[in-house]
C-alpha cells in the first residue's frame, strides 16, 4: 500500500533534456497540464504528494524516479548514468530524509537509474542499460540482499527501443508482469505470469500499479482493454510531451 509520492513538475527548459525519441519538441504548457493531470491521478489513488520545485540546472529533473530506489525498509539514492542528471539526486534525497530512517547511496564507479529497477514483491529485476552498469547492479543487489530481497539482472542493452528496463517491463503485483514482446521470450522471469503488450503499443508497457488502480499511458486502447478484462481499474494519463523526452509514466513519481 502506497501513501505518498514525490513529484516535480517540468521547468520551462524541460525541452533541453536528453532524448532519442525523434517525436519533436515538447510543448511546455501541454507538459505542465499533463503533469497536473498525472498528479490528480496519483491523488485519486490515495497518495499525498510531496512536490519539488523545478530547477533550471536540471531539465530532466521531472523524471524523479531515476534518482532513488525505495523499498519498505530503505531509501537508496542513485548515481544516474547521465552526467547531466547527477545533481538531481540532492533535492530528492532531502525530500525523502524525513520518511526513511535508513538510507544509502550508490557509489562510483557504479551508475544506476531508478528506471532500470522493477520491484515485483520481494524480488527486484535490475536492468543493465546504457545508464545502469554492472557495478551499479552489483551494489544494488548487495544492498537489497541485506534487507532480504532477492534480485536478478536483465540486460537490455541490445534492445534498441527502450532506454530503461522499465520502458519494457512493469510489475502489476500478484506475480504478474507486463512485458514487451522482445523481453517476453527471454526466460528471465520464471514463476511470473506475463501480460504481453500488443504490437504498436509498446510505450504503454511502462504502467504503474498504485493500490487498487493501474495508471496507463492514454491512447493504447488494446492494451488498456486487456488490462480491464483482467480486472484492473485503469486510469489513463496523457503522456505525449514526456514521451518526446524518452520519459515513461513511472518516472514522473517516486511512490512509497
Ligand atoms: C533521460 O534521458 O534521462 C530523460 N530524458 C528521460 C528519463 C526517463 N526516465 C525513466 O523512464 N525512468
Amino acid at each position: 500500500m502506497f501513501t505518498k509520492a514525490i513529484v516535480r513538475p517540468p521547468g520551462p527548459n524541460f525541452g533541453l533534456g536528453l532524448t532519442t525519441a525523434n517525436l519533436g519538441e515538447p510543448v511546455y504548457e501541454r507538459a505542465l497540464a499533463q503533469h497536473s493531470e498525472y498528479c490528480a491521478a496519483l491523488k485519486r489513488c490515495g497518495l499525498t504528494l510531496i512536490r519539488l520545485e523545478p530547477d533550471a540546472r536540471y531539465p530532466d529533473a521531472t523524471f524523479v524516479e531515476d534518482t532513488a530506489v525505495l523499498t519498505r525498509k530503505c531509501a537508496i539514492h542513485t548515481r544516474p548514468g547521465a552526467e547531466s542528471r547527477e545533481g538531481e539526486v540532492l533535492a530528492v534525497r532531502t525530500a525523502l530524509a524525513p520518511f526513511f530512517s535508513s538510507s544509502v547511496t550508490i557509489e562510483r564507479p557504479a551508475t544506476l537509474d531508478g528506471g532500470d529497477i522493477c520491484e515485483a514483491g520481494n524480488h527486484f529485476f535490475i536492468g543493465i542499460s546504457i545508464r545502469t552498469n554492472q557495478a551499479g547492479a552489483e551494489q544494488l543487489a548487495e544492498l537489497l540482499a541485506k534487507d532480504h530481497y532477492t534480485s536478478s539482472t536483465v540486460d537490455v542493452r541490445d534492445l534498441k527501443n527502450i532506454l530503461h528496463l522499465k520502458s519494457g517491463l512493469s510489475s502489476l503485483g500478484e506475480n504478474r508482469l507486463v512485458v514487451i514482446a522482445e523481453l517476453a521470450g527471454r526466460g528471465e522471469f520464471p514463476g511470473f505470469d506475463l501480460v504481453k503488450v500488443p504490437d504498436g503499443e509498446e510505450y504503454a508497457a511502462n504502467c504503474v500499479r498504485i493500490n487498487e488502480y493501474l495508471l496507463v499511458a492514454a491512447g493504447h486502447h488494446h492494451f488498456a482493454k486487456s488490462l480491464r478484462r483482467l480486472g484492473y481499474q485503469t486510469i489513463e494519463v496523457d503522456m505525449s510531451e514526456f514521451q518526446k523526452m524518452d520519459g515513461g509514466l513511472s518516472c514522473l513519481s517516486l511512490r512509497f
